[in-house]
This record gives structure tokens, sequence and C-alpha cells, in this order.
């Protein structure tokens, strides 16, 4: 996914009843830098979302996972995937496989990483990715940092294409470094040269 660790801007995220920024003041997961998420005036749900959302097909399954933290008030927060139906009308956030799975308290003294694995219903077409405050106070801010979105039943570390390589596992950006997906490639083992034929 795009912009997973907020390292340039909030370019692809957009927050709901509230407002996006960028934020360090207590250090980050990954790189140097985190996205804000500000509550507007009015206590309530607050969402941070990507505005951008993939194709999805019926029967796979996806991990997703985000480090959040508060500034100010600890608060729930979950991390979850909406869903949209093949002509782009919302269909809701998918249930996750392992009920409340990913739901958590935040605190302000440290990141706490939250993850659920959800396996794609029929109907869906596209998901985006949320990280949800269900009863945020007015006001607060709270940080989010290090998002992975993988095609996959388990929950992996965290890494973008800016993740240091190490040993034979390399990662890259599959565009534009921080606004392009990321990878993460293992080196196969080298074929041994096949021993000539008398002839
Ligand atoms: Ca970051």
């Amino acid at each position: 996914m795009p912009n997973p660790s907020f390292e340039v801007n909030t370019t692809g995220w957009t927050a709901d009843n509230g407002n996006k920024g960028l934020g360090n003041t207590s250090g980050a997961v990954s790189g140097s830098t985190v996205a804000t998420y500000t509550k507007n005036t009015t206590a309530g749900e607050g969402v941070l979302w990507t505005t951008a959302n993939w194709a999805v097909t019926a029967g796979e399954v996806y991990t997703v996972s985000a480090y959040v933290r508060a500034s100010t008030v600890a608060r729930e927060c979950r991390v979850s995937l909406g869903a949209y139906n093949s002509s782009g009308t919302w269909i809701g956030y998918l249930t996750p496989n392992t009920a409340w799975d990913g739901v958590a308290n935040t605190t302000t003294t440290s990141w706490t990483r939250l993850s659920r694995t959800f396996t794609i219903p029929a109907g869906a077409a596209t998901v985006e990715v949320d990280i949800v405050w269900p009863n945020c106070g007015a006001s607060e801010t709270h940080n989010v940092d290090a998002v992975l979105l993988e095609k996959s039943a388990t929950l992996g570390a965290y890494f973008d294409g800016s993740t240091p390589n190490a040993g034979t596992t390399t990662y890259a950006w599959t565009g534009t470094a921080h606004a392009s997906a990321s990878t993460e490639t293992m080196a196969g083992v080298t074929p041994v040269a096949a021993t000539p034929e008398k002839s």
C-alpha cells in the first residue's frame, strides 16, 4: 500500500471528523515521522482511512496492521478493512475472522500494534484500510505509523520499500518511494549447474 509510514506527507489518507498531519514528537516506529489524527471539537467516531483502495476477490485472506499511540488521552482503537461492491458502493466494515481481534486501548507512553485478518466475502470488489477510534474525545490527537496490508493469514513484521536489506532479503517500492506498494523479496536458491554429459 502507498504511504504506509508517513515519511513525506499524508497523501492517500483521509481524516473523517477531524484533521490529519505529520508529527514526530515522541519517536516513530518506522522512519522519523508519523501520522497525526486530531479530532474536531465534537466527541465521537474518528477515522483515518486510505483514499485509494485495492481490488480483491472473494475468498482471499488479508491481514492488516498498524501501530497506534495516543498523544493526550488513551482510547480504544481498531484497524479494519472497509469494503465496496463492484459499483463502488460502500458495503461496510468487513467482519474480522476473529472477533475483537485488532481492538485495543492505546496508551500515551508506547506504541500498540493492532492487527486483524479478514477473508474477503462475496460481493466485495475493493477494500480500504481504516484506523478507527470509535469514541474519540473532542480535539484529541492520536498517532499512527507503520501500516501494513498483506495478502496473508498471518501477521508479519512491518516492512516497506525503505526497510534496509537484510541478508538475502531485499525491500523495494514498486514505484515512487512512499507513494507506491512495497515488496519483500527473499532470494531463491542458486540453481546448481548441470553436469555436462559425456558425448
Ligand atoms: Ca514513519
